[in-house]
């Protein structure tokens, strides 16, 4: 089954065992009320996998931990499931069979790191972390970042598995090794969250889209882009087609609109209406795109949306961790 579809399925199999309508069922603004406290702790976190990441990241702040170590936590158990192949270890590789990862990471300090076109390291969370944290720098890609991560201790493994190799194997034979943009073949773990003393932070980690380009590089290391964090204001991270969350400067553009005070689904949406405008500006082809924002405020208010069904967000609040499908500004 392609992953696309399984995504669709486990979503609505998910919502149905929940008794949960999708998105509208909270989307009146300022319905979801905060589960606790100051609005904390909470954690949100993209796809069906991130019922998985959200619960590693609530053993964190669950405990009254930080969200910066919550997020690293939670974003590091998809990277190494080697069954989710289009985030770290198992992820599927570029047209020349490389396995390339992009990740980001930024507390409530306004303190980032991220790494770009990382090859041979499980974890690049963890090494843009490290950058964050150890480095005057905020950014490191390609060879210099693998320098950086083995001095840093992390180990080199080969991230290609037989399945991945088998299915670029099996894309070679008709892609003219030509790139093919194509919303079945990349998703991205991007989780924020909201810790019990009130603090923001997030992550977002990937393996890119499918058979790019060596050298190719997403939205998701772009801080601004795939991920911004503004302790005054909220969180937001991104999905989809990283070339047009670049584009608009996505998640720095969804919480500028929540400093504005709009609701975080609202924000999100306003953020799809203008990649949709620049798409028809541009006469670009709509068919295979997808886009999906993630946004949290500071009160734990919280949202999604998407430019087509199909987008899903787990939410992790002191109650449950349940997944919801977002509304969309297009069908299919
Ligand atoms: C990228 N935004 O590399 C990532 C891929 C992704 O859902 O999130 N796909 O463009």
């Amino acid at each position: 089954m392609n992953s696309r579809r399984y995504f669709l399925k486990g979503s609505l199999l998910a919502a149905a065992a929940l008794s949960l309508k999708p998105l509208q069922g909270f989307a009146g603004l300022g319905k979801n009320k905060p589960a606790a406290g100051a609005g904390g702790p909470l954690v949100l976190s993209t796809w069906r996998f991130g019922i998985q990441a959200n619960e590693a990241a609530w053993e964190v702040l669950g405990k009254g931990g930080k969200a910066l170590d919550a997020v690293e936590k939670g974003v590091r158990l998809v990277e190494a499931d080697p069954a989710e192949r289009s985030v770290g270890y198992g992820g599927r590789p570029d047209r020349d069979g490389r396995v390339t990862l992009d990740a980001c990471i930024m507390d409530q300090d306004a303190n980032i790191g991220s790494v770009a076109c990382l090859e041979h390291i499980k974890h690049p969370i963890s090494v843009a972390r490290a950058i964050m944290e150890k480095t005057p720098h905020v950014l490191l890609v390609g060879e210099g970042a693998l320098q950086f991560a083995l001095e840093q201790g992390f180990p080199k493994e080969n991230l290609l598995t037989p399945e991945s190799e088998a299915e670029w194997r099996e894309w070679l034979k008709t892609s003219k090794y030509e790139p093919i943009v194509n919303i079945e073949n990349h998703d991205t773990i991007g989780m924020i969250a909201l810790d019990a003393a009130g603090n923001l932070s997030g992550a977002c980690t990937t393996s890119g889209m499918a058979f790019k380009m060596h050298g190719r590089v997403g939205d998701s290391p772009i801080i601004g882009a795939g991920l911004y964090v503004d302790n005054e204001v909220g969180a937001a991270t991104a999905t989809g087609h990283g070339e047009e969350v670049i584009r608009v400067v996505g998640s720095h553009l969804v919480v500028e609109l929540m400093r504005q005070g709009k609701h975080p689904q609202a924000a999100c949406k306003e953020a799809v209406e203008l990649i949709l405008q620049k798409f028809k500006k541009r006469g670009a082809d709509l068919k295979s795109a997808q886009i999906g924002f993630l946004a949290l405020n500071k009160q734990g208010q919280y949202g999604g949306f998407a430019l087509k069904p199909g987008f899903n967000f787990a939410v992790h609040s002191t109650q449950n961790n349940r997944l919801l499908d977002t509304d969309s500004l297009l069908p299919w």
